[in-house]
């Protein structure tokens, strides 16, 4: 099922068709949007083909179906993805010469799809391109929020957040489907096993095509928007009240109006209740229709689909499915077995503060039939298991523990790193675990290297083509074939050259963007990632703080230039995550502003994080910051990224980070800090954070200058907060990490003394991560948890 190939003149003449005729603009006055329209829907086309193809093998074949449902898919920019996966990254390049826009600008125009938060919704994306290049037939099930993430701006150094409006202009990758609809029902009244709610709402579909590497292959990301039963309240419109009128159409649209903004938060509200209910509700109705399309029995659904529930999110599919499976004849009982038998549940944190819980009281009244199933299928359970303890129930002091529910429900369940799946075994779900032995396995996470290394580093990719010939895209483990060539001087002064491109590119657009001037050959080290105290960005920030202090009091010495930048959004509503952002932004605008310092530090921070932005930084990046409390941080994924590109990593033993460095050798990675069993006997030590201060003069010294307000004169106070909190309240250690921290760096500036060395350290991390992409990941859901094979 390989593309035909296209010609630059015919791209062109197909993207001055759509100008012309699907956009109604003479190219002599056509904007910037619409050439990007006109190459989208160019592209798009290419992709219709092979999307139909494999929709239609799969039926032919009758092959076993994946469905992925997640409230976040963190897809980004699809433009650049998909010509890269079209191969015609060089003939869009082409096609557009002497036209108007060049091809890079009108990728730089496309809003960034940011339906997600952070690495759950990223992995979501990463996930959907690696089905699609396996050729596995699967669809992803989100909501299409008409609002996605939120935009960052600073001011005064404080967050300030604004809404994101990514459909204001229309959205060429996506295929809307009135006549796929599903009515959803919430509240209401139960009587046996029948349920007449008291709302309803449509879920409409929104497709878009996600096409694999080289295109052959395509699935659908199916979005759902939400609408109203009935347009108008044509009553109250002809009594002249035309807002109450138009009441009913703005209620239901909420549902899929905003994206949750908490990363590995829960969020009690009953309008999240709502849309985890909706899409699941929607994605299963979908699901069981396409079914009965070739099959007749229900109690065969689990030789034809695998359902994959992102989190506990979408957990209320157990009972929803085993509703929608009574409706169709099948007893309570028949129908759990199936659920079973379909549903798999993935865990990403052990926070327990991501770990959803409703109210028995929330729950029955906006799900009062789904309440009664749950208390059914926790009797069935605690039937099934008569000696079970008692907090392994799915309802414990009137709360519906969503974690609880999807392990019960779930044929398979699983963790996103080895660390992280022995600490789910050990912890949250010990008692389960042990209930049902087997049931937990780990899949390591992993990113697509098409996006996060072919499209964000051409550079580098072009090398590696170079060195070791084509095909590495689908094949990660191929990049180990650099490993015999990194001696050499033309791939050393290829790869040195290559990071150093990236590095002045990024200079410039820092200097762009934030008026801050860097210096290429400094080493940038880069924190990525959403603002939380887990991850530990005050740790970073304090030790910036700590190098600062040593430049000034030695300003002559012989200082390795830094480059410090972070990107990351914190939650609108985590205050202390917002105080650490202000205080990056403090400490980058004393610290910049320094004549002491000599431009030998610097601190970045541009505002408004996203997919685009990662694309940007990580390719250019020196130093990878994987720094939070082991034990925390479940897998990250942005760690595989950065070594993906040539970059070493400053970290702890938390998350997928044990892995990085078993692969790319303990001795190209700066390892610090406590394990995660040291983190648990440290938390038991009384005062832990004081002893731990008292025996560090530079933390001391630290505390004592941002105490002191020397980063906040107009307002010395300000981090009273947070100095006081690192005395008292230090549950993320950062006190008892700092100097192991700040030793690693020393580690870092003597490695970076060596050049030859850094570089043959960088080169090593990139050869020696093939392991990482999500085709592995994928590779391992499908043997272990679906049991399917691709169909192409
Ligand atoms: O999921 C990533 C992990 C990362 C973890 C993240 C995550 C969210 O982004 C949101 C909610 C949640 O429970 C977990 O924090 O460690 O890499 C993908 O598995």
């Amino acid at each position: 099922m390989a593309l035909d190939g296209i010609t630059p003149q015919e791209l062109r003449d197909a993207v001055l068709w759509h100008l012309t005729y699907t956009l109604g603009k003479d190219p002599g006055h056509a904007s910037l949007y619409d050439w990007r329209m006109a190459m989208s829907f160019s592209l798009r086309d290419r992709i219709v083909e092979p999307w139909f193809d494999s929709t239609r093998l799969t039926y032919e074949t009758g092959a076993k179906r994946v469905y992925y449902l997640s409230l976040e898919f963190l897809i980004g920019k699809m433009l650049n993805d998909a010509a890269t996966n079209l191969g015609l990254r060089d003939v869009a390049e082409r096609a557009l010469e002497g036209l108007g826009p060049r091809f890079d600008e009108l990728v730089a125009d496309e809003p960034d799809a940011a339906l997600g938060n952070g690495g759950l919704g990223r992995l979501a994306a990463c996930f959907m391109e690696s089905l699609a290049t396996l050729g596995v037939p699967a669809h992803g099930y989100g909501i299409r929020y008409e609002h996605g993430l939120f935009r960052q701006r600073f001011e005064g150094g404080r967050q300030v957040e604004t809404p994101e409006d990514w459909l204001k202009q229309k959205h060429p990758w996506e295929f809307e489907r009135p006549e796929v609809a599903y009515e959803i029902g919430f509240k209401g009244s139960v009587h046996g096993d029948s349920w007449s709610p008291g709302e309803s709402v449509m879920a409409t579909a929104h497709d878009m095509p996600i096409v694999g590497w080289q295109g052959k292959w395509a699935n659908t990301l199916r979005l759902w928007a939400a609408e109203s039963t009935n347009l108008l309240d044509l009553d109250r419109f002809n009594a002249g009240d035309y807002t109450a009128a138009a009441e009913p159409e703005a209620l239901a649209r909420t549902i899929s109006r905003v994206l949750y903004p908490d990363d590995t938060t829960y969020a009690g509200k009953e309008l999240r209740l709502k849309q985890e209910y909706f899409m699941v509700s929607a994605a299963l109705q979908d699901i069981l229709r396409r079914y009965f399309v070739t099959q007749t029995d229900p109690r065969q659904l689990h030789k034809h689909v695998a359902i994959q529930l992102n989190d506990t999110h979408p957990a209320i599919a157990g009972p929803e499915l085993i509703r929608l499976l009574m409706k169709r004849g099948l007893t309570f009982e028949e129908g759990a077995g199936v659920a079973e038998r379909v549903l798999n549940y993935t865990n990403h944190t052990l926070l327990p503060e991501a770990l959803e819980r409703w109210s028995t009281w929330l729950m029955g009244n906006v799900l009062p039939q789904h309440m009664d199933l749950i208390e059914r299928l926790d009797d069935r359970h605690r039937k099934a298991h008569p000696d079970r303890p008692k907090h392994v129930g799915i309802v414990q002091n009137n709360e519906v523990h969503m974690g609880n529910l999807a392990f019960i429900m779930a044929n398979k369940v699983n963790g996103v790193s080895a660390l992280h799946t022995d600490l789910v075994k050990e912890t949250v779900f010990a008692d389960l675990h042990a209930l049902h032995p087997g049931r937990i396995v780990n899949q390591t996470n992993g990113v697509t290297p098409r996006r996060w290394l072919k499209l964000a580093n051409p550079a580098l990719a072009t090398l590696i083509t170079d060195t070791i010939g084509e095909g590495w895209e689908a094949d990660l483990d191929r990049l180990q074939e650099l490993e015999p060539h990194i001696g050499d001087n033309g791939f050393a002064t290829a790869f040195g050259a290559a990071k150093r491109a990236n590095k002045v590119a990024l200079s410039n657009w820092i200097g762009e963007t934030t008026g801050i001037a860097t210096d290429p050959d400094a080493i940038f080290d880069i924190q990525i990632k959403r603002i939380h105290e887990y991850k530990r960005q005050l740790m970073n920030i304090l030790q910036t703080v700590a190098l600062w202090h040593r430049i000034r009091q030695d300003p002559d010495g012989d200082w390795v230039p830094r480059v410090k930048i972070f990107g990351g959004k914190s939650a609108p509503g985590y205050a202390v995550a917002k105080e650490i952002v202000h205080l990056i932004n403090d400490v980058a605008a004393v610290i910049n502003a320094d004549p002491q310092v000599k431009g030998l530090l610097k601190v970045v921070y541009p505002p408004n994080y996203n997919v685009s932005m990662a694309e940007r930084l990580i390719p250019a990046a020196d130093l990878s910051e994987q720094i939070s409390t082991a034990g925390k941080e479940a897998s990250g994924t942005g760690n595989m990224k950065f070594a993906l590109n040539g970059t070493p990593t400053i970290g702890t033993l938390d998350g997928a980070n044990v892995e990085i460095r078993e692969r790319v050798g303990a001795e190209n990675f700066f390892l610090f800090g406590m394990t995660a069993d040291e983190v648990v006997a440290r938390r038991r030590i009384p005062d832990h954070a004081r002893l731990a201060i008292e025996a560090s003069q530079t933390l001391r010294d630290v505390l004592q200058i941002v105490a002191e307000g020397r980063f906040s004169p107009d307002d010395p106070d300000r981090y009273h907060g947070i100095v006081d909190r690192m005395w008292h309240h230090d549950y993320f250690l950062v006190a008892s990490d700092f100097d192991a921290f700040d030793a690693a760096q020393s580690r870092v500036d003597s490695a970076w003394r060596d050049p030859a060395g850094w570089q043959r350290m960088a080169a090593l991390n990139t050869a020696r991560v093939g392991y990482f992409s999500s085709d592995r990941t994928i590779r391992g859901y499908m043997a272990d948890i679906w049991d399917v094979t691709p169909a192409s």
